[in-house]
């Protein structure tokens, strides 16, 4: 029942609106207790999308470079992984191994993630599972190396992703969001939520 895009896999509607409305209360939570922040790229430029994360491990980003940290930029451990979250990494992944990351991304309007690859695990063999929330978010894939062709697809809330095999090191981005396609979010915007194995 999955579509295959370039050795993604797509599930389009994946989580029903109670699914998607239990992981937000969830991620409630999760953000009271690790407040989402603005990365600074090494170059010293706010990123547009507004990020924490829960696990064991967070991704950050400074101007000593991107990292997975075990603790907050405010410097206390992340928040645990809710079990409504853990559930899917379980019937998806495919893997033995128990997701160390959960990073959330919070896309408000205008908010954009240029082309880049994720290779800040220690394991590529290990897949990536994306879970969209709120707003429909312009997905853009590219190739292994920078420049070529690129495809587009649209994210929608409660649509779930497996990046593995050939897909897991592709360049990828979003190019825009929709504002105003979802009423999960009683203020609007989108969230992603990728679970990763760091290490
Ligand atoms: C392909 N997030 O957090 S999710 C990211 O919608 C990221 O916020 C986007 O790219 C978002 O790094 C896209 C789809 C995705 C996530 C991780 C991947 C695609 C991926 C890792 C490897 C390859
Ligand atoms: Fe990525």
């Amino acid at each position: 029942e999955p579509t295959e895009i370039r050795g993604f896999l797509h599930y389009p509607g994946w989580l029903s609106p109670v699914e998607q409305a239990q992981i937000v209360a969830d991620l409630r939570r999760v953000v009271a207790e690790a407040p989402l922040f603005s990365p600074m790229t090494p170059y010293g430029k706010p990123m547009s999308v507004r990020m924490t994360s829960a696990g064991r491990f967070g991704w950050v980003s400074d101007r000593s470079g991107y990292r997975y940290s075990e603790t907050h930029p405010g410097g206390t451990p992340w928040p645990a992984i809710p079990d409504s979250i853990l559930r899917i990494w379980k019937a998806v992944s495919g893997t033995e191994r128990a997701p160390e990351c959960c990073l959330v991304n919070f896309y408000a309007e205008g908010a954009r993630m240029g082309l880049h690859q994720d290779r800040d695990e220690a394991d590529f063999a290990q897949p990536v599972v994306s879970i969209s929330l709120g707003d429909d978010g312009l997905f853009r894939i590219g190739n292994e190396t920078r420049g070529g062709k690129t495809q587009s697809l649209w994210l929608r809330s409660g649509d779930v992703m497996v990046m593995g095999g050939e897909a897991r090191l592709l360049y990828h981005g979003i190019d825009r969001i929709a504002p105003g396609t979802s009423t999960l979010l009683p203020k609007g915007g989108r969230i992603n939520l990728t679970l990763r194995v760091v290490t």
